[in-house]
């Protein structure tokens, strides 16, 4: 449950948000494996609600009717498809898992759903999975809506309704058999993990005893007695009752903590400073590095929603982003997610977004549509594909260069310029100031000429942009500007000239 299962060396998830099943696969051979990604996280595979008002959501793919595998993103051959050449390239596929809920209670009865499968809401009744209402958790929800209206109430949190989504009692043999059973196809299928939605909303000795149930990985693509990959959505900023604590033993834990403080770092709200990112991770009460997956921004909090607010970095914000997820990638904590988005019509009214629910660019009749690549390698369609931006994949790149080696050789000059190695593997510099940074300083590598990869690629042995001289006592000399594009620098031993 702690291991990734990724291929040895690599070390980044993305999240190819919305992605139809067939693009996956193809990026998976074309960009993922010879990139060096480790794996990707797939949107809820199984069916759900279509809702038409607003029009296709991205979010009704959060209200299952049944654990068939037919959504916006394809069919069940296709997913197998993916899943078969993305392991065989060495990437691997985890899976957003929605264990909590079913659809809301208020949509009534009908056909409405990805593989068209009946549900009555009214009932409770979804007869594809089994469940009437006594598999819901309604008699032990006592708050007058039936919703979820103090988050100081532990109880309320894990047997009251989320946003009015049924919700079902992981208690009951029934429940944890079906769930299991989904996870357990998808394991036969060869994915190798899960990402837990909503486990706040659970009870951990439930959770654990779903993940209990579970195969080992399918040896087709795994050496045996591989555990999937588990990692818990839990939003944890303090101050409620439920805590991420709770759920350390199960598995991951999304750690929101670190979105939250990378952004308000990188825009340097709240007096903050790169410098105090000296002791980043668990010295800012983080939880412990091996139990924290990590992201810049998710698909909820990049558009408001979710925890976070208005510090989220994300694609919109580029310039900054691309620091903050060039400084996640280089630093040593925790394991890294990083976002793959769709454009929508971002369109603040008050300052709210009444456009947040706009789902990926689609055809009339609702059907995704497909990613397209442009000559530059950049994606059309309004895919954003932050995950081909060159100075983040050269970061995932730097990162599996980086290994296990230690943060090294950490310099600041008190404010917002900072630099720090990885052992004698890799270095970078940042300049979030406004003045040039002009320095020598530690590197901790060898004796050489190595590309920057953030100006540029290393390719066929050379530099296609600037490149950094390390003499022999490690010191090298670095100029960045503070109006640069790109305000930073990073070398490793796998880009060496
Ligand atoms: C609304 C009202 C309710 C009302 C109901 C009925 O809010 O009070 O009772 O109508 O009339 C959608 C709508 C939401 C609507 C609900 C039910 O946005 O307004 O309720 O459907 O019809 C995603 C979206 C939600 C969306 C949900 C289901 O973010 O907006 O709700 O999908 O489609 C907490 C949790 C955390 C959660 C986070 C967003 O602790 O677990 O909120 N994050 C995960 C996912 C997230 C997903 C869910 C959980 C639910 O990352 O994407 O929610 O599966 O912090
Ligand atoms: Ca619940």
């Amino acid at each position: 449950q702690w291991d990734t299962n990724a291929v040895p060396g690599r070390t980044t998830i993305v999240h190819l948000f919305e992605w139809r099943w067939n693009d996956i696969a193809d990026e998976c051979e074309r960009w993922l494996n010879p990139n060096g990604f480790a794996g990707v996280q797939v949107s809820p595979p199984n069916e759900n609600l279509i809702i038409t008002d607003p029009w296709r959501p991205w979010w009704e793919r959060y209200q299952p009717i049944s654990y068939k595998l037919c959504s916006r993103s394809g069919s069940e051959e296709e997913f197998k498809k993916m899943v078969k050449k993305c392991n065989n390239v060495g990437v691997r596929i985890y899976v957003d898992a929605i264990l909590n809920h079913m659809c809301g209670a208020g949509v009534g009865s009908g056909m409405a759903s990805t593989c068209g499968s009946s549900f009555d809401t009214n009932k409770e009744s979804f007869p594809s999975v089994g469940y009437s209402n006594l598999d819901f958790n309604d008699a032990k929800c006592h708050t007058a809506s039936g919703n979820i209206e103090s988050y100081q109430d532990k109880y309320q949190v894990r047997n009251c309704r989320l946003v009015s989504l049924l919700d079902l009692s992981q208690d009951m043999d029934y429940v944890r058999d079906m769930l299991a059973q989904y996870l357990n196809r998808l394991i036969d299928i060869g994915v190798a993990g899960f990402r837990l939605d909503a486990v706040k909303h659970m009870w951990p000795g439930d959770v654990q005893a779903i993940i209990g149930r579970l195969k080992n990985l399918n040896t087709d693509f795994f050496p045996s007695g591989s555990r999937p990959f588990v990692y818990q959505e839990v939003i944890d900023q303090g101050g409620e009752a439920v805590s991420s604590s709770e759920y350390l033993n199960i598995g991951y834990v999304t750690e929101f903590k670190y979105s939250i403080n990378i952004g308000t770092v990188i825009r340097k709200w709240n007096g903050q400073k790169m410098a105090y990112l000296r002791n980043w991770g668990e010295g800012w009460a983080f939880m412990p590095s091996t139990s924290a997956l990590v992201f810049v921004d998710n698909h909820d909090n990049q558009r408001g929603s979710g925890a976070g607010g208005k510090a989220v970095l994300t694609f919109w914000d580029s310039r900054l982003y691309k620091m903050a997820v060039a400084f996640t990638l280089a630093h040593p904590y925790g394991q890294p997610r990083i976002m793959s988005s769709f454009h929508w019509n971002r369109y603040f009214i008050d300052g709210k977004d009444i456009n947040d629910w706009q789902g990926p660019p689609s055809n009339s009749n609702g059907s995704t549509k497909p990613v397209t690549i442009n000559s530059d390698l950049t994606c059309g369609n309004d895919w954003i594909c932050e995950h081909r931006w060159r100075q983040i994949k050269n970061m995932v790149a730097f990162r599996n260069a980086a290994g296990s080696s230690d943060l090294q050789n950490w310099w600041d000059n008190g404010n917002n310029q900072v630099a720090f190695g990885r052992g004698n593997r890799g270095f970078v510099v940042f300049n979030n100031d406004d003045r040039v940074l002009d320095m020598w300083i530690q590197t901790g590598l060898a004796a050489g000429t190595y590309c920057d990869i953030i100006s540029g690629d290393f390719m066929e042995g050379q530099c296609t942009a600037g490149s950094v001289l390390v003499e022999s006592n490690g010191m090298a000399h670095f100029h960045i500007e503070s109006w640069a594009e790109d305000p930073m620098i990073a070398i490793h031993v796998n880009a060496k000239l």
